[in-house]
């Protein structure tokens, strides 16, 4: 018997068990452990250890951990495959599929060395399994439907028991019509603690894992078969300003980790701080071997853990710096106006297709503070309002929150940082500037383009005034 579970034995809760059991007759266990399930969205206070050897517990960003139970020197999980509703932001809800109410699934986390049983009930429509993403483990645990266990069929448990061989960064997913499974939100992280308590111990650690969806305007379910153009690009199923904010207290070590299941990289970029990058799925990195970043590649199928102290107070911007994965939900094919005088010719539009907006003619940043109107359950492309106004952001975007005073665990949204007097920029008044001269743009004297809408309900014309023929390819007449 292991320390954790006889300290669990002599506790008041091990002898209410004993009693229980003597009482019915039946084992102090049931066959197979109870199936937590999260009906919320937000951050859930991390699972603190209550047995075995002392750990930090992560935050999983939107998410929460997996509770478990001892059974013997076996810690038992269970994970549901389901259907599940879930809210990428608020005023948006999609229909995927995850695991105990939620996508992604809960975090399992465990200590290096544990043997651990996980409990696999499929109440999917169809088959499925689920791999240990970077476990060492006997192969026929690797959860690769068809070629290491027959695929799981639905309403049946299967059962994974494996020992914990490394401390790291892992997550699993499944293997078993694996495009449309993690399509469709399947995947969840997965930590194993160090045995040593002080080993590469931080304050605060965080997971995440990437994800994307191609969700039309207006509809809940993804389009499974989307290869690359994807509208709404995810942290743990969320896009900002859905995304809750890392907070973390001054001088704290910080640790961010996070896997990538979508279908392309992501170089996720922190502001305000370098990192050095600690671990990956691969196991951890020698801290000489480490130098300091400030953006970190990940690519698809991978993991990456950084590590940084929180010295610098403020509201530091977290995302990918790829500009088209901070958007929500927009159309990849809309037309670049930026510098075209189109008042007259927005007016001209609208009559043939009412509600017609075209992108603005000084950027699309005006449509950040913009109120449209949207189909229902369709996200605004970039929003997200701070102190100063509009972030004209949206999915993969987050603030790391650092603040003095908070207490150990506190994760609750600070609000906006109070910056110190004289610390933000500002506007220059009262003051003539010097000026040069300037290129002119279009609307200062270059004779404007003439635009013509054209309806699409009626055949375009002729020089000789006849229909012209059709034409197969609709993007010849730009
Ligand atoms: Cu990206």
């Amino acid at each position: 018997m292991t320390n954790l579970s006889r300290r669990g034995f002599i506790g008041s809760s091990g002898l209410v068990l004993a009693g229980a059991a003597a009482v019915s007759g039946r084992s102090a266990f049931a066959a197979v452990p109870e199936a937590p399930t999260m009906t919320e969205a937000t951050t859930q206070a991390p699972l603190m250890p209550t047995t075995g050897p002392d750990y930090q517990p992560v935050a999983t960003l939107n998410g929460w951990s997996l509770p478990w139970r001892m059974n013997g020197d076996w810690k038992e999980f269970h994970l549901v495959a389901e259907p599940v509703v879930r809210e990428m932001a608020p005023g948006m809800k999609a229909n995927l599929w995850g695991y105990n109410g939620q996508s992604p699934g809960p975090t399992i986390e465990a200590v290096e060395g544990d043997k651990v049983r996980i409990y696999v009930t499929n109440k999917l429509p169809e088959n499925t399994a689920v791999h240990w993403h970077g476990q060492r483990l006997p192969n026929g645990m690797d959860g690769v439907g068809g070629l290491t266990q027959p695929h799981i069929p639905p309403g049946k448990t299967f059962v994974y028991e494996f020992q914990l061989r490394r401390s790291g960064t892992y997550m699993y997913h499944p293997h078993s019509d694996e495009m449309v499974q993690m399509a469709m939100g399947m995947m969840g992280f997965f930590v194993v603690h160090p045995k040593d308590p002080a080993f590469r111990r931080v304050d605060r650690d965080f997971v995440f894992l990437l994800n994307a969806f191609d969700i039309e305007a207006g509809s809940y379910v993804p389009k499974v078969n989307t290869m690359t153009d994807f509208n709404l690009w995810c942290w743990n199923s969320r896009v900002f300003p859905g995304i809750d904010p890392f907070v973390v207290g001054k001088n704290d070590k910080v640790r961010i980790r996070f896997g990538n299941l979508t279908m392309t990289n992501h170089p996720i970029h922190m502001h305000g701080y370098e990192f050095k990058v600690s671990c990956t799925d691969g196991g951890w990195v020698d801290p000489a071997a480490a130098w300091d970043e400030v953006s970190i590649d990940v690519a698809v199928g991978q993991m990456r853990a950084f590590d940084f102290v929180a010295d610098e107070l403020g509201d530091w911007a977290i995302h990918c710096h790829k500009s088209h994965h901070t958007m929500n939900a927009m159309g990849h094919s809309v037309k670049t106006y930026i510098g075209v005088n189109k008042k007259d010719l927005a007016k001209r539009i609208a009559k043939i297709a009412p509600g017609y907006m075209p992108m603005g003619s000084n950027g699309m940043g005006e449509m950040g503070g913009m109120e449209m109107p949207l189909p229902d359950n369709t996200l605004p492309m970039m929003t997200g309002f701070a102190q100063f106004g509009p972030v004209e952001m949206g999915g993969m975007f987050s603030v790391v929150k650092v603040r003095e005073g908070l207490a150990k665990n506190d994760y609750k949204d600070p609000g906006w940082f109070k910056h110190p007097e004289g610390t933000v920029a500002y506007e220059l008044k009262g003051q003539k500037l010097g000026e040069a001269p300037r290129a002119t743009s279009p609307d200062s004297g270059v004779k404007s383009a003439e635009w013509r809408a054209k309806d699409p309900r009626k055949p375009s014309l002729g020089p000789d005034g006849k229909p012209r023929p059709a034409v197969k390819n609709a993007h010849s007449d730009h």
